[in-house]
């Protein structure tokens, strides 16, 4: 095969000690009015948007690659802290549109959970921590949430060609949420 028709090597710079991936190429933000629908007091979500302008939720900093088979996307998660209603603040989650897709988390800073299920209904939920990988096997549909007061920070790789289905989780939901209790963070 002619060279030239390959895709170039290149080497990213991070700070590991912060979680971010320097001079990201794109930036996906969520704020809390994209997450209407996904907590179980929505209108404790509403008062969050009215009364503190609608706050940054999550972000997702990239570099995008070709999904042509055989590239490697990552990308850095930060999920804030904070809570609606008792709830922890939560990305949407999603199955891969290859849904045989895998996925790492390299959890970078903060603490959480990952939760994660299959389409029968199996829930898994592992803790996030720094140092701690969380392995999403190939169908599992998987959310992380920030149980802990500081940004949930991971290094997320996956087959550039996976693809996000958020529709079917939006249907089905998660079995089990994560919420503040007397005695800490959770899960119901
Ligand atoms: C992508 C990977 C993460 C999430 C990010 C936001 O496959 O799992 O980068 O996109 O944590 O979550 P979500 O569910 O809104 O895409
Ligand atoms: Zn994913």
């Amino acid at each position: 095969m002619n060279a030239d028709h390959l895709f170039r090597p290149f080497a990213k710079e991070f700070d590991l000690e912060r979680g971010e991936m320097l001079d990201p190429e794109s930036r996906i933000a969520r704020t809390a009015s994209d997450m209407r629908g996904y907590y179980a007091d929505g209108p404790a979500l509403e008062r969050l948007i009215r009364e503190a302008g609608d706050p940054l939720h999550y972000e997702v900093f990239e570099t995008p690659l070709p999904e042509a088979e055989g590239n490697l996307m990552f990308c850095i998660s930060k999920l804030q802290p904070g809570l609606v209603g008792d709830e922890y603040f939560m990305t949407k989650g999603h199955y891969h549109q290859v849904s045989g897709a895998a996925e790492i988390y390299l959890c970078l800073r903060g603490e959480g959970l990952m939760l994660m299920k299959t389409a029968s209904g199996e829930c898994v939920a592992e803790p996030m921590r720094r140092g701690r990988l969380v392995y999403v096997a190939p169908h599992w549909a998987h959310r992380s949430i920030n149980a802990g007061e500081e940004p949930l920070i991971s290094l997320c790789l996956y087959p550039a060609g996976a693809g996000h289905n958020y529709g079917d989780i939006e249907r089905e939901g998660f079995p089990r949420r994560v919420v503040r209790s007397g005695s800490g963070p959770t899960l119901v």
